[in-house]
């Protein structure tokens, strides 16, 4: 017999859609978790919009304020996917009303709202976790099993990428809808918080905690117009954004992210360098983990492209047959099974709130370096 896991869906932009495919897809390729998730309602102020989105994904209910969402008994566990500056208010009110919670990324605008939201799910004992889903990609699982197993020995260098091209042209404009990433208000930071985040909270993942980051940012373009209003307005959110760091480990951090890079579309990359060998990986190939391993010898040593699609590879016997790949959308139903499972096991759910925190402090440390110009320490 399973048990369901009753879900209030708040927002309904490109993440909704990802996270509620993972719920739908999760029951049928994990069919021996005990909770199978039931789309109860979907909740966003535009009536229209949100009745739209509830009828094409098959959500039973809609709400038009996430007040009434929370004061619903039948929802047990509620996502929060919208813009960055509704985190924090929806978060602590949810943890009070006693739902589990999962939060699209980043945690917070910043340190003191992820504070102040741990501290919410602490006190109420409510089980959360943040969707932080490059984890999930089984290359960058199975880089992690590999890392953990001290293959790599020490680590000298850790690399990350994430480059984009979609806002180059000057007549985007900023805020509203599908645009609040570009408006400081509603996202906090520009690339640091949307991009970078990623590739900081696999870091601290694969790699242990960063000790302190240098800096810089650039806003390429100055001023676009409102999506809502019509009118010029200052750009507040870093265009791009480059840092080196120290990890606890000893080991030297550089990370690059930027929208200018023409030709990107997503790629993020990362690259790790240990004593022993070497992993990278790539978004646009994200099914292969590439590795030297320098134990390796003879004339045929080099670098190898491990496939990952055999059925002892991380997620992998839950899908096709060996050598058939799956995609991105799979990461989100991994953190679904992930979540699901740490329901029956009574285990965390990483990263949860408390651990996407540590990413938010990275975070603001390089802005805060990009700002003065000096190094800071991660407190
Ligand atoms: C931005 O374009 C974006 O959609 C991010 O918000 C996501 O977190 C990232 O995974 C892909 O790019």
């Amino acid at each position: 017999m399973t048990k369901p896991l009753n879900l209030g869906m708040i927002g309904y932009g490109f993440m909704g859609r990802a996270h509620t495919n993972g719920y739908k897809r999760v029951g049928d390729f994990f069919p021996e978790l005990q909770y199978r998730p039931v789309l109860k309602a979907a909740c966003a102020r535009n009536r229209e919009n949100i009745q739209k989105f509830a009828d094409q994904w098959g959500y039973e209910s809609i709400e038009t304020d996430w007040k009434a969402l929370l004061a619903r008994k039948d929802i047990d566990a509620v996502d929060i996917c919208v813009p960055n500056n509704l985190h924090k208010e929806i978060a602590i009110s949810a943890a009070e009303a006693g739902k589990m919670i999962l939060c699209e990324k980043p945690l917070a605008m910043n340190v003191a709202e992820g504070e102040a939201m741990c501290q919410a799910v602490e006190k109420a004992g409510v089980t959360n976790t943040v969707w932080y889903n490059y984890r999930r990609i089984p290359a960058v699982t199975l880089a992690k099993q590999i890392i953990d197993s001290g293959k790599l020995g020490r680590i000298f260098h850790y690399r990350a990428n994430f480059l984009q091209d979609w806002t180059i042209s000057e007549d985007l404009p900023q805020g509203g809808a599908a645009l609040w990433r570009l408006e400081a208000d509603a996202a906090g930071s520009g690339v640091t918080g949307d991009l970078l985040a990623h590739c900081i909270d696999t870091a601290i993942w694969l790699n242990g905690q960063v000790r302190d980051v240098t800096a810089m940012t650039e806003t390429f373009i100055k001023e676009r117009t409102h999506q809502l209003t019509g009118k010029k307005q200052k750009v507040g959110i870093d265009d791009a954004c480059a840092f080196l760091c120290h990890f606890e480990n000893g080991s030297l951090g550089l990370f690059e992210s930027t929208r200018y890079a023409r030709g990107h579309k997503a790629l993020y990359t990362l690259e790790i360098n240990g004593e022993h060998a070497s992993l990278r990986w790539d978004l646009h190939d994200l099914h292969r983990l590439e590795m030297f391993d320098h134990a390796d010898t003879g004339l045929t040593r080099g670098w190898k492209s491990i496939h990952v699609t055999d059925g002892d590879h991380p997620y992998m016997g839950k899908w096709w047959v060996p050598g058939l790949a799956i995609g991105y959308e799979h990461s989100f139903v991994h953190q679904v099974a992930d979540f699901l499972k740490s329901l029956e096991t009574g285990e965390p759910c990483h990263p949860t709130f408390r651990d996407a925190l540590d990413t938010q402090k990275v975070c603001d440390a390089v802005l805060a370096s990009a700002a003065d110009h000096t190094w800071h320490s991660i407190g």
